[in-house]
């Protein structure tokens, strides 16, 4: 929270202000530069007060697009999203994006209004128990009824939403609560009893995990999207750097060491490469920084690196010893504890044998044999395009600098296989929760967090149906997303799915009647253009680039190209399936 200077603290104290005006008043203290939201009948008030506010607020075409793009917001700046919506089907629809930012950790505070006070449990029109619904979905909700509460809860909602584990705080206002009159005091202190967060780990663990890694033959980096939260990539480089061993990033890690760093191995799990997959498999050491052991990277938990041993780091206790047992636990702030930890790994540093180094070596040639039996390569086509090769000619123009924010399917997979990302908070995607209809709202906050840098929305053509209207949001706010469908005329992934392992019986996955593009686009006012043949690829997505404003390309891709490696579900990860199996004739419904 900004300290306000004292006359201006003084005057605000001095006048009566409604609590929709204090809210306002809590926002901007708080930095907040943009609201994504809709309005309705009992947030009239709060749009009232917006009318002469300079807080500007995005107008998208459905809430839960709005919590998306919040959420894309905070993970592509790392700043607290706002969103808003009004009582009953607005605060509903706000419930997605919310859940997905509790999964991935994203701080987002969600303002929602509420009936009036006294209508509460009367079923009023457009009630809804926001504070019940939303109970399981947020990190901490708030029902205000009284407007004298507006300010200390708006601002531990901030509070709370961006220490300790990121993740989403809703706000429920009563309208009387918005329409009430009240003195607004500033707050400089969030006193929570109850909510204490450790930040700095434990000295004595910091060192014995320094001891284990230089006494690992084995040693395997497996870092997550506590990397990015925590602002800890320079640290995590360096570490890498320092006992020089191989490291994977998870879905929600990537970007967390540069995707060109030569330590950096790729994505593991589900759709990891065969050399993360047999490295977490045979490693000796698993140096799990701000992960979770999700079931998409483990595989079948009680086959998950068998030989290892676990340090693992998180800020949130709950996290160590959840799916898979420490050996070594750390509670702390990543960037705090991984800094430590480089000091004392530099101070042993002379006392580790040469045994060690020798080790290591034997390590990464292993490590390396592994890449080069089954590299992760894209593959590319002459009549039709591959969808691997989409994101081969993504990546090639974007040169590792772009933010990618990319919906939920196979082009998901494709986008974080193929495309590097060479800093934090460019791979924007729904890793937890998984889902469909976030790319596009999600590129928009992640365009009105940084208004100059390039931002492709890669979607399936199924997520694009989801999320089509926010179309309008682009042009309206003049944000030049560049939205890349990846149409393979199918929910691929599910398609994918029932080919493996329902015998191809193809059943609600076809996606016929996708719209024109071109003629979208223009209904619209905005350009699009459909892409056929691999060779107009190139030249297409350079026109994309040079257009000021948003872009809307249809990729027509290969229909049935499956995603590899792929871990069958309850699989071990070292069981992958490295190339498409015995076709097996499609049967469609
Ligand atoms: C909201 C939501 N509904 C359903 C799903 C299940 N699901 C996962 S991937 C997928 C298919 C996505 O198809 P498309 O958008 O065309 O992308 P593709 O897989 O073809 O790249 C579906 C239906 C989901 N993840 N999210």
């Amino acid at each position: 929270m900004e300290d306000c200077d004292k006359e201006g603290e003084l005057a605000a104290m001095s006048n009566l202000m409604s609590g929709a005006r204090i809210l306002l008043e809590c926002l901007a203290r708080e930095n907040v530069e943009v609201i994504f939201g809709y309005p309705g009948g009992v947030t009239l008030p709060l749009y009232d007060a917006l009318y002469e506010h300079p807080i500007r607020h995005v107008l998208v075409r459905h809430e839960e697009n709005a919590s998306f793009a919040a959420s894309g917001y905070a993970r592509a700046s790392g700043r607290v999203g706002v969103c808003c919506a009004t009582s009953g089907p607005g605060a509903t629809n706000l419930t997605t994006g919310l859940v997905d930012a509790m999964m991935d950790s994203i701080p987002v505070v969600a303002i929602t209004g509420q009936v009036t006070s006294k209508m509460i449990g009367s079923d009023a029109f457009q009630e809804a128990d926001t504070f019940g619904i939303m109970r399981p979905a947020t990190k901490h909700n708030y029902l205000v009824r009284d407007v004298n509460d507006v300010a200390r809860v708006v601002h531990e909602a901030f509070y709370i939403a961006s220490t300790g584990r990121p993740g989403p705080v809703l706000v429920d206002i009563t309208k009387d609560a918005l329409q009430g009159q009240a003195h607004y005091t500033p707050v400089h202190e969030i006193h929570l009893p109850g909510y204490k967060v450790v930040t700095d780990g434990h000295a004595g663990q910091i060192r014995r995990a320094a001891q284990m890694m230089w006494e690992a033959q084995r040693p395997m980096v497996y870092a997550g999207g506590g990397i990015i939260h925590s602002g800890a990539h320079n640290e995590l480089r360096e570490l890498v750097e320092l006992i020089d061993c191989p490291a994977v990033c998870t879905l929600m890690g990537l970007g967390g060491l540069p995707g060109s760093h030569p330590n950096f191995v790729s994505l593991p799990g589900m759709h990891g490469s065969y050399a993360a997959n047999m490295g977490l498999t045979e490693c000796d050491l698993i140096i799990a920084l701000g992960v979770r052991f999700d079931d998409r990277v483990t595989g079948r938990l009680s086959a998950f690196a068998p030989h290892a041993k676990v340090i693992h780091v998180d800020i949130d206790p709950a996290e160590i010893g959840k799916n898979r047992a420490a050996d070594l636990p750390i509670v702390g702030d990543l960037k705090r504890v991984i800094a430590k930890l480089n000091k004392i790994l530099k101070e042993l540093q002379p006392q580790a044998s040469e045994q060690s180094a020798e080790a290591r070596k034997e390590w990464w040639q292993r490590v390396h044999g592994w890449q080069a039996e089954h590299p992760l390569e894209p593959v590319f086509g002459t009549d039709e395009i591959k969808p691997q090769q989409l994101m081969y000619e993504i990546n090639r123009i974007s040169d590792g600098k772009a933010i990618v924010s990319s919906d939920v399917g196979q082009h998901q997979m494709w986008a974080a296989q193929f495309i590097r990302f060479d800093a934090p908070r460019l791979w924007i995607n729904s890793g937890g929760l998984g889902s469909m209809g976030f790319g596009l709202p999600g590129a928009v906050g992640a365009q009105m967090a940084n208004p100059d840098a390039t931002v492709f929305a890669i979607v399936g053509d199924g997520g694009f149906q989801m999320s089509v209207p926010e179309l309008a949001t682009l042009v309206n706010c003049g944000l030049p997303v560049k939205v890349i469908v990846m149409n393979n005329g199918y929910l691929g992934m599910v398609r994918q799915w029932q080919e493996l392992f329902y015998n191809n019986r193809l059943c609600a996955v076809e996606l016929s009647s996708f719209p024109n593009v071109e003629l979208l686009a223009a209904a619209y006012g905005m350009k699009g253009r459909i892409v056929r043949t691999p060779a107009e690829l190139r030249s297409a997505l350079k026109e994309a680039m040079e257009e000021p404003g948003p872009y809307l390309m249809d990729v027509r891709v290969s229909q049935y190209e499956n995603v590899y490696p792929m871990v069958p579900a309850g699989a071990a990860i070292n069981e992958m399936v490295l190339a498409p199996p015995q076709p097996v004739p499609v049967a469609t419904k």
